[in-house]
């Protein structure tokens, strides 16, 4: 055929003209006012607010492999703002309104969408504390409700409510503004946009040593070579310990696997992303039609990006008995990222000992959605070396005062 669908197809690829990049690759300088270690999300994010908001853009974000591959491109996109303590609640919920006008923040479509999360329980203690959780939400402004079994059945016709399974299910909480956005355009839409503001971005370079004179940073040894910046903001997830090891700092994070994987697609089913605290797994569907599931972290400690297959086949196990119907479904993907748990299940955001050093970790299995939020505080803390009203109670010193800002029960799904 001589102008065969795909004839066409070819010959208007030819004709298009190059699609425009994101960012252009940075020349590495010598010198930056701040570095930033870690191209994911929070890196990207804290590297936009301080050009936007504090008028710092000489500014270098470096980035071992490639923007997003750590667990900003890993997750499984759940957003929400739906935590116990009043700390953690106004950070998260300061991140979810700056979810929602995000795309236009950022000029690329982040597909933030209002689909709803439910947070099963399955115990009378465990719908105690949801029942907790939805109460002091409320206090707090943030839209929460209290579902019993037959509502949770509603909103969820395919949901298995036997009462005679492992684990029934007795209500559960539903937040109507949690839900997805998709991961890559937000770390695009910040990398795009931090560079547009000056920053530069370099990707393929490994921060190996930090260089601290007098209790002062000055530089970071990389595989590109030494830079010198008069601040250091340290964004690196999974890598925060080792990172901080090289200015001599410990910090109280574990560092463990944290495994996601998709099926084939079918036809749209379930249109709320449903969480299991108790069996820990849970489950959502892609605007592709995939259904989106991930575990609890893998309990040993490591460093690999990869989960262990026993871990997978509980999670399973638990989805196919809350959601039979799903048995048939294949596989296709599966993965993982590494994830740095603090003892409270919050974040760290602020100053270290060392002057000029500062560090953003301990996101544990749930600071996607904290992405724009925790970039602002970070930025702000960073530029005035004093933390944002927002993150202030989440300095490391937490763990010598013993003010624990305890969100185990929030974070619970995949902790
Ligand atoms: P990252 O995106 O990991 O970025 C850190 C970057 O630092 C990496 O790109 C890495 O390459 C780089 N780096 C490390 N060491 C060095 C070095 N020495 N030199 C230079 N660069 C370095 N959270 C939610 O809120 N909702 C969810 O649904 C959710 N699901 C998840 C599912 C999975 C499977 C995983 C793994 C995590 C999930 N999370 C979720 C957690 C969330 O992904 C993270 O908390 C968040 O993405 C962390 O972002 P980040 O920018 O700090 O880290
Ligand atoms: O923090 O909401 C969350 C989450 C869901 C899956 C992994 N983390």
């Amino acid at each position: 055929m001589k102008n065969s669908l795909l004839t066409l197809f070819l010959k208007g690829l030819k004709k298009s003209p190059e699609w425009e990049k994101y960012w252009s690759k940075s020349e590495l300088k010598k010198n930056y006012e701040v570095v930033v270690i870690g191209g994911g999300g929070h890196g990207l994010a804290t590297a936009y607010y301080l050009a936007k908001n504090h008028g710092i853009k000489d500014i270098a974000v470096i980035e071992k492999g490639y923007v997003g591959g750590g667990n900003s491109g890993r997750n499984t996109e759940v957003v929400r703002s739906n935590y116990l303590w009043d700390d953690a609640a106004k950070l998260y919920e300061f991140s979810l309104k700056l979810w929602q006008d995000l795309s236009s923040e950022l000029n690329l479509n982040v597909m933030y969408s209002k689909k709803g999360v439910l947070s099963l329980g399955h115990s009378l203690q465990e719908m105690r504390d949801i029942s907790r959780r939805v109460n002091s939400n409320m206090l707090n402004g943030i839209d929460s409700e209290l579902l019993n079994v037959a509502e949770v059945k509603k909103k969820v016709p395919l949901i298995n409510d036997s009462t005679d399974i492992r684990y029934p299910v007795l209500g559960a909480s539903f937040q109507p503004r949690g839900g997805n956005a998709d991961h890559d355009a937000m770390v695009w839409g910040f990398a795009r946009a931090a560079h547009s503001l000056g920053v530069d971005i370099v990707e393929d370079c490994e921060v190996f040593d930090a260089k601290v004179d007098g209790g002062k940073i000055t530089g970071i040894n990389t595989t590109k070579g030494f830079i010198s910046a008069n601040k250091v903001a340290v964004a690196v997830a999974g890598n925060s310990s080792v990172i901080a090891q090289m200015a001599k700092i410990n910090l109280p994070i574990e560092t463990h696997p944290l495994q996601a994987w998709v099926t084939e697609p079918i036809k749209p089913c379930l249109d709320v992303v449903i969480m299991s605290n108790t069996v820990h797994a849970y489950i959502s569907q892609t605007t592709k039609g995939e259904l989106l599931a991930g575990a609890g972290i893998d309990s040993y400690n490591s460093y690999a990006q990869r989960g262990g297959f026993h871990v997978l086949e509980n999670a399973i196990a638990a989805i196919v008995e809350l959601f039979p119907v799903f048995s048939r479904l294949r596989m296709l993907r599966q993965w993982a990222g590494i994830v740095d748990v603090s003892p409270d299940a919050c974040p760290i955001i602020g100053k270290t000992d060392v002057n000029g050093l500062y560090i953003n970790c301990g996101w544990g299995t749930g600071g996607y959605k904290a992405t724009p939020g925790s970039g602002w505080v970070f930025a702000h803390t960073v530029a005035h070396d004093n933390p944002h009203e927002l993150n202030a109670a989440f300095s490391i010193e937490r763990f010598q005062t013993g003010r624990l800002i305890d969100e185990h029960g929030a974070a619970g799904v995949a902790h």
